[in-house]
């Protein structure tokens, strides 16, 4: 009889007699109770929907700020020029230090510092030289790799593409690369005196479309050819760096 009197005293006297409606009672208290006081709940209580900020998530704040340092670009840029020994590395640069400042050619060429500009800009270049593959990892950051093989030795594009490109590509996967064939006057030398050439070296020099045709395999990979001669080494060198700049600072430089 109890049940069917309104007063709460009575009902909840039932209740408590009974266990099942015990266990129902004390659980429905347990939902009231949690989500009146659930943080979500109060802080939609608080802010009604069209009032409610939503704040800059924080990949965005990064984002942001990544975008305002960028308008400051790094001068500062890190080459290396990779490839088989004799494949003409260190002749390069020599031309290309001699050129440049004769009063300061270093005795080796393993490392050395230099300015190049482009685009009427200034950077600062250090130029690291290798010619072991297991060195590669020794470069740390690097902006763009020159890699260079032997127009007059066929077996220095295979060694380039066996032996260096897959080991470049897995160490510095994004980096651009340059290939170059160094020697191209050898091409010269073949076609005007070939029985002499042939003395000299066994196989006819390489094509340039042997060449590009081993860039063109793999992605961010040019092509350039050059010799010691002239102002071809500085060709080089600029395009490695306009390249690193390209690939340090892709925003800002875009446009260049
Ligand atoms: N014809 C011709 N010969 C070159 C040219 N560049 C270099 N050589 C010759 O190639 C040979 C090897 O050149 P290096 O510059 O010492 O080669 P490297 O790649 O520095 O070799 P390692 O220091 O052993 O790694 C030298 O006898 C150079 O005179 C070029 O443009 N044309
Ligand atoms: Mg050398």
């Amino acid at each position: 009889m109890a049940v069917l009197c309104s007063g709460g005293s009575l009902s909840m006297r039932y209740y408590k007699d009974n266990p099942l409606y015990t266990r129902i009672y004390i659980f429905l208290t347990l939902i009231t109770f949690t989500r009146t006081n659930s943080p979500v709940n109060s802080s939609c209580k608080s802010k009604p929907s069209s009032n409610l900020k939503i704040s800059t998530p924080v990949y965005a704040q990064v984002h942001k700020s990544t975008d305002v340092s960028l308008k400051i670009r790094d001068k500062m840029i890190n080459l290396a020029f990779v490839g088989d020994s004799g494949v003409g590395k260190s002749s390069l640069l020599f031309s290309y230090a001699i050129d440049v400042n004769p009063w300061a050619v270093p005795n080796d060429f393993t490392s050395f510092k230099t300015e190049v500009d482009v685009k009427n800009e200034s950077f600062d270049v250090n130029i690291a030289v290798c010619n072991h593959p297991e060195k590669i990892r020794e470069f740390g950051s690097v902006d763009a790799i020159v890699l260079c093989f032997d127009i007059s030795k066929p077996d220095s594009l295979k060694s380039a593409k066996y032996g260096w490109m897959y080991a470049l590509r897995y160490a510095h996967p994004k980096v651009p690369i340059l290939l170059a064939g160094l020697k191209r006057d050898m091409r010269m030398r073949y076609r005007t005196h070939k029985v002499l050439y042939l003395n000299e070296v066994p196989q006819k020099p390489l094509k340039e479309k042997e060449g590009k045709k081993l860039a063109n395999r793999f992605d961010n990979v040019h092509y350039i050819e050059c010799s010691v001669v002239g102002t071809e080494p500085k060709t080089v060198i600029k395009l490695a760096t306009k390249e690193a700049m390209l690939y340090k600072n892709p925003r800002t430089t875009s446009c260049c």
